[in-house]
């Protein structure tokens, strides 16, 4: 990977600021970037550093960088090495106040040191893995609005105390007209104590997370732009592969393994390194379980990059002249959702690619709800962004997302033309190709004949999963039109699917259950036969019929016999 190496310096080049560095550059770039045999500070010190967009710090000089944080942790506290902090119960009417404000154990957060230690959690291999010499430098992007003190100051000295110092260019927070006191002249006078340049934005009117961060990402001037939530704590070596995967090339687009900070005792808790991004029918960012053939591209090598369908969208590292090149973000989006599925479909099907690089550690503390207002109302404002983004990117996928969630239609979606133009320009892909060649494993089926309700032709009412989860019974209902509960696709697969649930059936007389979709056929095959209309249950050889009197509202199976009962309606239209 030298070339690309060197591709990267030689495109950064072509920026006046860096002429005449070239030599040095190059000198630099035939060092070997595994050698690590010893003392090899003389290394560093024949090439001019000042005016270098790559510093060429050497892999030992970075590890002793790493190994030495600013700050000690201070030893007795609680929640060291990231353990859980239990409040005494004479405090506990305090604790659930303070939980009110953040939606997290704020108490705990604040008996707990800001440069509290935490255990490697990376897998061996990763410890002694070897980066290229020359890595680029960072701007660390944190917005926030209304965060708490000592969270976010935890996010920042997490930062300074974790990242190999040369690497960090600055810290910049954006404001996003936060009402919290501590945020104001407190925060302006204690960045101003960090070893690290911190500079510190406010919008002018809450903005949302989106144009914050633009606004963030506009006065960067490292080579790369690391995005952080105010609410994280990086951890040992959590830099370092992504940057490492970006200097390989510029379209990649890096995150780190999100772990959990709890939201109740802020234990920190190791994520599973076998779950990648995917997304619902709803548009909803979530996880899932890698797939075998992702394992073996990767040659079942844990400690690999992960190409992730999607990311979270909270934590990542882009290349700045790439994030721009790309697209940055939808301007349009407001406050909250839908840019981490946006930028994820554009980044693939516009030629990038999205990884989760196993070796980069990040703590995020999930919470259960979000503590901070929405202008305009929670579901309005999701509703118009995850609309926006499927105006643009999904195609006729677009239906799944109107149909199961009707809502978004009565939603104002706004001048979406700049970004179809954006995907014109940069001649994306389809959504289909995405789905073809990035996830084929999407709940959004690749191939399907119907999508819509399916009414039963005796009773008139309609399959309905009645908002159940995975593992529940199917159910019926009135026919309302309305789609949500009511919508199905009938998939090429064979499958009756709902969002990213399959009609399942694992005995010949019921019950037929909602299950997470496996797409390996099985008691999940079912085959519509548009003359007869009746629902086959392959396994079983049972058809699925109208429910029988002692519970009107549970479909099931039986024998077939061409009954009215057995019969569904659906306009399916064969046409694979
Ligand atoms: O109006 C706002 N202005 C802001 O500055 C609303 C939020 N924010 C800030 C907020 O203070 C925080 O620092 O934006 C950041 C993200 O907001 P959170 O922490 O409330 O969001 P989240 O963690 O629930 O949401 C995830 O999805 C979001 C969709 O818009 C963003 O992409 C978040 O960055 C993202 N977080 C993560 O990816 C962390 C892992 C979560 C998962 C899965
Ligand atoms: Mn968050």
């Amino acid at each position: 990977n030298k070339n690309k190496n060197t591709e990267y310096i030689e495109k950064s080049h072509e920026k006046e600021e860096y002429r005449g560095k070239k030599a040095a550059i190059a000198a630099a770039l035939h060092r070997d970037a595994i050698d690590d045999g010893g003392n090899d500070e003389n290394e560093v010190d024949d090439v001019p550093e000042e005016g270098l967009l790559l510093p060429p710090y050497s892999r030992s000089q970075l590890k002793r960088w790493q190994k030495a944080p600013f700050v000690k942790p201070q030893g007795e506290l609680p929640g060291e090495m990231g353990k859980a902090v239990n409040i005494p119960i004479e405090q506990e009417k305090l604790m659930l106040d303070k939980f009110q404000e953040n939606q997290f154990n704020l108490l705990a957060s604040d008996m707990i040191s800001i440069n509290r230690s935490l255990t490697d959690v990376r897998f061996e291999k990763c410890k002694d893995k070897a980066y290229p010499n020359l890595l680029p430098t960072t701007s660390v992007v944190i917005v926030f609005h209304n965060e708490a003190w000592t969270t976010l100051i935890r996010t920042i000295w997490s930062t300074i105390n974790r990242s190999p110092r040369p690497l960090l260019k600055e810290i910049i927070l954006v404001d996003d007209a936060s009402e919290k006191e501590h945020l104001g002249k407190k925060l302006e006078d204690y960045i101003k104590t960090l070893p690290v340049p911190t500079h510190l934005f406010r919008t002018e009117n809450r903005s949302g997370l989106i144009r914050a961060r633009l606004l963030g990402a506009k006065h960067v001037k490292g080579d790369v732009i690391t995005f952080l939530d105010a609410h994280c704590e990086c951890t040992e070596g959590w830099l370092e592969p992504l940057l490492a995967r970006i200097v390989e090339d510029r379209s990649t687009v890096v995150c780190p393994i999100i772990d959990v900070i709890s939201d109740t005792t802020f234990e920190y808790i190791q994520a599973s390194d076998m779950t990648w991004g995917g997304f619902n029918w709803k548009l909803n960012f979530r996880w899932y379980r890698v797939p075998e053939r992702e394992m073996q591209r990767r040659g079942g090598d844990r400690t690999a990059p992960l190409r992730t369908p999607t990311m979270a969208g909270g934590l990542f590292a882009i290349d700045r002249d790439y994030f721009y090149k790309i697209g940055s973000y939808d301007q349009g989006m407001d406050i909250w959702g839908g840019e981490n599925l946006e930028m994820s479909f554009r980044v693939w099907m516009c030629g990038g690619t999205l990884e989760i690089a196993p070796c980069s550690h990040v703590g995020h503390v999930f919470r259960k709800t979000t503590p901070y207002s929405f202008p305009g109302g929670t579901g309005r404002v999701v509703n118009h962004n995850n609309a926006r983004l499927a105006e643009v990117w999904l195609d006729d996928w677009k239906h799944f997302y109107y149909n199961i969630n009707p809502g978004a239609l009565n939603v104002p979606v706004g001048d979406v033309s700049e970004r179809r133009a954006l995907r014109e320009k940069l001649k994306c892909k389809s959504f289909r190709w995405y789905l073809e060649n990035i996830y084929p494993e999407s709940q959004m089926p690749l191939d399907y004949y119907y999508l819509g309700e399916i009414r039963n032709a005796e009773t008139s009412n309609c399959l309905d999963t009645l908002g159940g989860k995975a593992g529940q019974p199917l159910g019926m209902g009135y026919c309302h039109g309305m789609g949500g509960n009511q919508v199905f696709a009938y998939t090429k697969r064979k499958q009756v699917m709902s969002d990213d649930n399959c009609l399942d059936a694992a005995h010949p007389r019921g019950p037929i259950k909602l299950i997470r979709c496996h797409g390996m056929r099985g008691n999940q095959e079912w085959t519509y036969d548009s003359k007869t209309r009746t629902i086959k249950h392959t396994n079983t050889g049972m058809c699925l019929d109208k429910p029988e009197a002692s519970d009107v509202w549970k479909p099931v199976l039986r024998p077939c016999d061409h009954s009215r009962g057995q019969q569904w309606l659906m306009q399916v239209d064969f046409k694979w």
